[in-house]
């Protein structure tokens, strides 16, 4: 029962952060292709998280405080004339919640053992067509992309 209320909040977890990549990363793939060859795969995207662990773990304790998660997220997406600006309580209240879904032995410290398998069902739940490798056809679009 324990484990399946933990279960429940990891996908809780899950369904707030998957459609975060695209957000989070405005840039696109670029930043996590590493060797540039327009994909993506699970070793670059998690030499991409390591170093940015390692950019965000300020005080180098190995573990990720809320205040050093919150942080290492940014300011998030530009704000868009054609959206109501993002309220940043809201957006607080949401990284926050993941915080608390990836810190699993709920000592309030994000470690790299934690992120992981969180950011392999990411990596899985992109990967759409299940060849190893994230390609830009596989990222969220943004809604109200140009017609093509
Ligand atoms: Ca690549
Ligand atoms: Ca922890
Ligand atoms: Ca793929």
């Amino acid at each position: 029962m324990k484990a399946l209320g933990r279960m429940a909040l990891l996908g809780a977890g899950l369904a707030l952060a998957v459609p975060a990549w695209g957000q989070v990363v405005p840039g696109g793939l670029a930043p996590w292709d590493l060797n540039h060859d327009g994909r993506v795969s699970w070793e670059e995207a998690w030499e991409h998280i390591q170093r940015r662990f390692v950019e965000a773990d300020a005080n180098r304790s190995g573990g990720l405080s809320l205040e050093e998660w919150l942080a290492a997220q940014g300011p998030g997406r530009p704000p868009r004339p054609d959206r109501p600006q993002p309220d940043p309580q809201r957006q607080r209240d949401r990284r926050t919640a993941m915080f608390r879904a990836i810190d699993s032995n709920r000592d309030n410290q994000v470690t790299l053992m934690e992120i992981r398998p969180v950011a392999e069902s990411w990596f899985r739940a992109f990967d759409a067509n299940g060849d190893g490798a994230i390609s830009a056809e596989e990222l969220p679009r943004p809604r109200t992309a140009a017609p093509r």
